[in-house]
């Protein structure tokens, strides 16, 4: 090879196992693509993602390299590999994160392309940038759109210049003369928020209701958001107070061609951390959808967009407010999928390939309704996480049921990472009958071994203010606070 294994790697009793063929299985070439399509594809994950991604390699004639760390060696997708390759050792910085390594495993097995997922390296610009460099392709969007969402400010200001609508507010970053920041503020009107322009996804932020609070409000969010995003810079908003989390799925190739796949509602949160979503949002006209959907899309096609991207919106009054977008795969993609019928992992991998979106937007159509419950191995009370040996694992299933997870019986949870061990998705005609199904499928679920979320999710399904749709990004957290138990 004449290559030097990656220091992770060196002295690592699990480690030189690239090439090793775990099982031998033909793949077919499918005649379908143009030749540039990928022959093997290295998938820079772990848990149900990586198996969702192998899924779709196998599906496409394209051969999966899995990558590991020393936690992660029983996962069913390892075990289901042609070649796996252990990147280093359990604390995600030394292998989920290495850099070097999981380049190092794309060339020694000689893969084509790098599928990141979601989390870890997913929306990391640097990392797109040194795979491209190595010669990869990086499945997803390009360094330079990564980095302008990554950037909070600059995302805002793209979004602006593109016609997305977004929270009235500063429209760029912060001054430090206070007397210009109070103007700011008592333009946009109080409550007003202060975000880093590092942040997102519910870090650095700070609500400021009265003057007197703002200017030392926006100096410690700048002093933490310095410490913790290498990047002091913040900028304000109009405080929404009850507000819906919907966000717009949308796919696009190298070709300029873009299409949005409708609406999530992901409303249904706790600490930031969403735990069930669905699709179409309850309650929201389709026309207003379809106008927003028609921004992102002109978005994408303005800033060169490609691959699977999501915009989040905040939905108060009916009217959408852009806050952030997502330039990966989401872990709530299956609700997606199943309304509207596309496959968007082998989409991403489709149009990273430099093939053409295979459907305009007039034939997306939105049909019948989807819910997901994600699976956490965690206390279904206290929330505190529940590592170790699943005893026992019955996945449901029937007619609209879909598990997406990479667990079995006798699979051990690894205490290192994310406790969602899975998600159970369904589908049926109406809302209501998505949520018989639902429950039927959670009353049939029995994980032991392990405390999950499964008895939340069962309470939740039943909850009227749930059943009835369109509850704000609070209730999940209300709703918490008066359980009885
Ligand atoms: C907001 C907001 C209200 N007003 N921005 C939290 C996560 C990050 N993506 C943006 N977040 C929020 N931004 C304005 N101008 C309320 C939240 C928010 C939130 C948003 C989506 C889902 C759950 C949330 C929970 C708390 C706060």
């Amino acid at each position: 090879m004449g290559r030097e294994a990656p220091p992770a790697w060196r002295g690592d009793p699990c480690a030189v196992v690239a090439g090793r063929v775990r099982f031998k299985r033909r793949t077919h070439r499918v005649s379908l693509w143009a030749n540039n399509m990928f022959k093997k594809i290295l998938v820079a994950n772990r848990g149900e993602i990586a198996l969702r991604i192998q899924r779709a390699c196998h599906e496409l004639g394209i051969k999966a390299v899995m990558v590991y760390s020393e936690a992660d060696r029983d996962a069913k997708y390892v075990k289901l590999a042609e070649e796996a390759v252990c990147i280093g050792p359990a604390p995600s910085p030394l292998s989920y994160l290495n850099m070097p390594a999981i380049i190092s495993a794309a060339e020694v097995t000689d893969a084509e392309a790098i599928h990141p997922g979601y989390g870890f390296l997913s929306e990391n610009a640097d990392f797109a940038e040194r795979v491209e460099k190595s010669g990869f392709q990086f499945i997803g969007p390009t360094p330079e759109n990564i980095r302008t969402m990554g950037d909070k400010v600059s995302a805002k200001q793209a979004m602006i210049k593109a016609g997305v609508p977004c929270v009235p507010g500063s429209d760029g970053e912060l001054p430090d003369d206070p007397v210009q920041i109070r103007r700011i503020a008592k333009a946009v009107g109080y409550p007003v928020i202060i975000k880093a322009a590092g942040g997102g996804g519910g870090r650095g932020m700070r609500v400021v209701h009265t003057e007197a609070a703002l200017v030392n409000a926006v100096q410690m969010t700048k002093a933490e958001a310095g410490a913790a995003f290498g990047n002091p810079a913040v900028y304000m908003e109009k405080f929404l107070q009850n507000p819906r989390h919907i966000e717009i799925q949308i796919l696009a190739d190298k070709h300029r061609n873009a299409v949005y796949l409708g609406e999530r509602d992901c409303s249904m949160q706790r600490r930031h951390q969403k735990v069930i979503e669905e699709a179409p949002a309850p309650g929201i006209p389709r026309r207003l959808i379809d106008r927003i959907g028609d921004r992102c899309v002109a978005a994408c096609k303005k800033i060169g967009y490609r691959g699977a991207g999501t915009f989040e919106f905040l939905y108060e009054n009916g009217e959408f407010y852009f806050i952030e977008m997502n330039t990966r795969v989401q872990v709530e993609h299956p609700v997606t999928e199943w309304i509207t019928g596309v496959d968007i992992v082998r989409t991403q991998i489709m149009v990273a390939a430099g093939e053409k979106l295979p459907f305009t937007q007039r034939q997306i159509q939105i049909r019948g309704h989807a819910i997901e419950c994600r699976i956490n191995a965690e206390d279904p009370y206290k929330f505190i996480p529940s590592p170790g040996r699943i005893t026992k694992w019955h996945a449901p299933g029937g007619p609209g049921v879909r598990v997406d997870s990479h667990v079995y019986t006798n699979y051990f949870v690894p205490p290192n990472y994310d406790s969602m061990i899975g998600k159970i998705i369904v589908h049926g005609d109406t809302r209501e009958q998505a949520l018989a199904r639902m429950r039927t499928a959670l009353s049939e679920t029995v994980i032991e071994g392990i405390n999950t979320n499964v008895p939340l999710h069962r309470e939740l399904m039943v909850d009227a203010k749930f059943m009835d749709g369109g509850t704000n990004i609070h209730y999940l957290e209300e709703w918490l606070s008066q359980r009885q138990r």
